[in-house]
C-alpha cells in the first residue's frame, strides 16, 4: 500500500517540528500529494502552513463533502491515504457524506478537523457537539494527538486507515495540539503476511469444469495475477464496478459486470463454481444470492456479513494467493465463443436505439469515448449514482484498474465531479471525464470553480433529463403516480460559464459530437450538457435488476 522504507521528510526532522508538521510529513511519506478541504481558523491553518514546505499542495474546495470525495479519488489513484481538513462543528458535519463514503469504498482517508480543548468546552457552547461521537458511526479510529507521543498516535491512526477493511479515520486536532513540538517516531515495517492454506480452494478449482471468476474492489491490487489465473482457467471473468479494468473490457475472457442483479445471472448460473476474488460484498446490490453453485473466496480478510455461505476461503495477501492458484489452475471447459455470447447478450440488453428527443445514454457514453480518441486523449472516467450509471459503467472502455472511479459502497450522488477533479489533477496528461446526472451535479456543482482554479483537464458530461431518473423509474415500476422526482432542466452550460469553465449544450447526436470535440480541444475544465432520451431506462433497469 505504501512504501514502508519512506522516512519522514526534512520538515518533520527539524528540531522545532510541530505536530502539524508531522501530520503533513507522515502523509507525504505515505505517498500523499495533496490535502483537500475548507479551512476554519484553528489547526487547519497550521496544516495549510505546514503543507507547502513538506511538498504537499492544499486544494481549497467549495464543500467539505466534495473535498472528501476528491480525497477518495486521490487515494484510489496514489494508494496513499486521502487527506481532508475542515473546521470544527459545521465543517465536520458537511464532510460527513464524503468521509462515510471513504469507509464504505474501503479507501483510506484521514479527516483532520479543528477541535475544542477540554478547557474550552468548559465555557464554550458555540459550534460545540461531541465530534468524536459524530464521526464514530463511520470512521475506524479517532485520535487527538494530545498524549506524550503524538506522532506515534498519528502513525497508529494512519495504519488503521490502511489496514483492511480500509477506511476513514478522524484526527480531532486543536490548534494548541497542532502547535506542540514533537519528535519523529520509528515506524515498524508492515509485517509480510504469510500465504494461507490453499488446499480447499485449490480442491474446488480442480474439481470444477465451468468456474466463473468475480473480481471485486480488492482485486485492483492484483490485476496481473488475476488475469493470469483467468487465462490459466480459461473461464469467464466478471468485474464489479470498482474492479472495472482489472481485466480489460476487450479481453476475450471478460464477460461483463457483476452487481448481484439479474443481468449476469445467465453466465454465473451456468457455472459449477463461483470464485470471488477481492469481491467485498459492500458492492453487491440489495438482492438475495441467487446461485446454488459452491462459492470459493480469495480476499484480504473474511467478510463478517456476506450474501452467501463460502465453501472454501483463502484470506491474506491477495496478489500472492491469486498468483499461487494460477500456477496450477486447470483449464476449464468454457469456450471463448460461449463467453463472447454472454458478453454480447449483456451489452445488448443495456442498449437502446436512438428515439425521439435527446440522445440515448449508452450512445452518449460511446460518443464520449469516440471523441476522446479523436482528440488523442485517454481520460479516466468518474461516474455518479443514478440511471446514467448503468450506461457509463457498461459502455466506457477500461483496460487498467482505476480507469473508472465510482462510489459503489456508499453509492452516493455528488461523487463524479469532485472525483473527476482529483483524477485530472493526479494525471493531467490523461485528464478525466465525469459522467453525472443533473441531480448529482447539483449536489456539488460549485466544485466547477475548484476545477477552474486548478485548470483541471476535466470534461463533465451532464445527462440532463430534468429528473432523478433512477427514482422516477422505480416509482413507475411500482405504478405510483409521478410525484417528487422531476424538476425543470437547468442550463448547466451557462452555469459552467458562470464559474469560468467552458460550457456546451447538445440536443442530438450531431450536436453532441461537435460539443465533445470542442470540450476536448479546451485545455481546462469544460462541461457538456446533453439532453437525454430516457425512453430505455425502464427496460435497462429491468435487465440489470429484474
Ligand atoms: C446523496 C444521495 N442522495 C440520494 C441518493 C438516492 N439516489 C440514487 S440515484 C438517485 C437519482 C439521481 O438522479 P440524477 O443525478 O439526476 O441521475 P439520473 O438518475 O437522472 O441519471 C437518487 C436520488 C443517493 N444515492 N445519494
Amino acid at each position: 500500500m505504501h512504501d514502508d522504507t519512506a522516512q519522514p521528510n526534512r520538515t518533520a526532522t527539524r528540531p522545532d517540528a510541530t505536530v502539524a508538521d508531522h501530520v503533513v510529513a507522515a502523509a507525504a511519506a505515505r505517498g500523499a500529494k495533496r490535502i483537500w478541504g475548507v479551512p476554519g481558523g484553528g489547526s487547519s491553518l497550521d496544516l495549510i502552513a505546514a503543507a507547502a514546505p513538506a511538498g504537499l499542495d492544499f486544494v481549497l474546495c467549495r464543500h467539505e463533502g466534495s473535498a472528501a470525495m476528491m480525497a477518495i479519488a486521490d487515494a484510489e489513484l496514489t494508494s496513499a491515504p486521502g487527506i481532508v481538513l475542515t473546521t470544527k462543528g459545521p465543517g465536520l458535519s458537511n464532510a460527513a457524506n464524503g468521509v462515510s463514503c471513504a469507509t464504505l469504498e474501503r479507501t483510506p482517508l484521514l479527516l483532520v478537523t479543528d477541535g475544542f480543548t477540554p478547557a474550552q468546552t468548559g465555557w464554550i457552547t458555540h459550534q460545540v457537539f461531541d465530534q468524536r461521537l459524530a464521526t464514530a458511526a463511520y470512521v475506524k479510529a479517532h485520535a487527538r494527538c494530545e498524549g506524550d507521543d503524538p506522532v506515534a498516535e498519528l502513525e497508529h491512526l494512519l495504519d488503521s486507515a490502511t489496514a483492511h477493511p480500509r477506511g476513514a479515520v478522524h484526527l480531532d486536532l486543536t490548534s494548541a495540539a497542532a502547535k506542540r513540538p514533537a519528535r519523529p517516531c520509528r515506524r515498524d515495517p508492515t509485517p509480510i503476511l504469510p500465504l494461507p492454506d490453499l488446499t480447499q480452494v485449490r480442491a474446488l478449482l480442480h474439481g470444477a469444469r465451468r468456474p466463473v471468476i468475480v473480481l471485486g474492489l480488492e482485486a485492483t491490487e492484483a490485476a496481473p495475477e488475476a488475469r493470469r489465473l483467468a487465462e490459466s482457467l480459461g473461464c469467464p471473468v466478471l468485474v464489479t464496478y470498482k474492479a472495472k479494468g482489472v481485466i480489460a473490457d476487450a479481453h476475450p475472457l471478460h464477460a461483463g459486470i457483476f452487481t448481484g442483479g439479474t443481468l449476469e445471472a445467465q453466465v454465473v448460473g451456468a457455472a459449477d463454481l463461483i470464485l470471488l476474488v477481492g469481491a467485498d460484498p459492500v458492492e453487491f446490490i440489495l438482492q438475495p444470492w441467487r446461485y446454488t453453485a459452491p462459492v470459493a473466496e480469495v480476499a484480504a480478510r473474511p467478510y463478517p456479513v456476506h450474501y452467501t455461505p463460502v465453501a472454501a476461503g483463502a484470506y491474506g495477501p491477495i496478489a500472492h494467493i491469486v498468483a499461487a492458484l494460477a500456477d496450477d489452475a486447470p483449464l476449464s471447459r468454457w469456450t471463448e465463443a460461449e463467453i463472447a455470447g454472454h458478453r454480447n447478450a449483456m451489452r445488448n440488453a443495456l442498449a437502446w436505439p436512438a428515439g425521439g428527443g435527446g440522445v440515448a445514454p449508452p450512445r452518449i457514453v460511446q460518443m464520449v469515448a469516440e471523441a476522446a480518441a479523436r482528440a488523442g486523449r485517454d481520460p479516466r472516467a468518474t461516474v455518479d449514482a443514478g440511471a446514467h450509471m448503468f450506461s457509463a459503467t457498461a459502455f466506457w472502455p477500461c483496460s487498467r484498474p482505476r480507469d473508472l472511479l465510482i462510489s459503489n459502497g456508499l453509492a452516493t450522488m455528488g461523487f463524479a465531479l469532485p472525483a473527476g477533479i482529483a483524477a485530472a489533477l493526479h494525471d493531467p496528461a490523461r485528464g478525466a471525464v465525469a459522467f453525472t446526472g443533473d441531480g448529482g451535479l447539483m449536489m456539488c456543482v460549485a466544485e466547477l470553480a475548484t476545477a477552474v482554479d486548478h485548470a483541471a483537464r476535466l470534461v463533465t458530461v451532464v445527462f440532463n433529463d430534468g429528473a432523478l431518473s433512477l427514482i422516477d423509474v422505480k416509482q413507475q415500476q411500482r405504478q405510483l403516480p409521478s410525484a417528487g422526482v422531476r424538476w425543470g432542466r437547468a442550463d448547466f452550460a451557462m452555469v459552467a460559464e458562470g464559474f469560468g469553465a467552458r460550457g456546451f449544450r447538445a440536443q442530438d447526436e450531431a450536436g453532441l459530437a461537435a460539443a465533445l470535440d470542442a470540450a476536448f480541444a479546451h485545455d481546462g475544465p469544460s462541461l457538456v450538457d446533453v439532453q437525454v432520451d430516457p425512453a430505455g431506462y425502464m427496460q435497462q433497469l429491468q435487465a440489470m435488476r429484474g
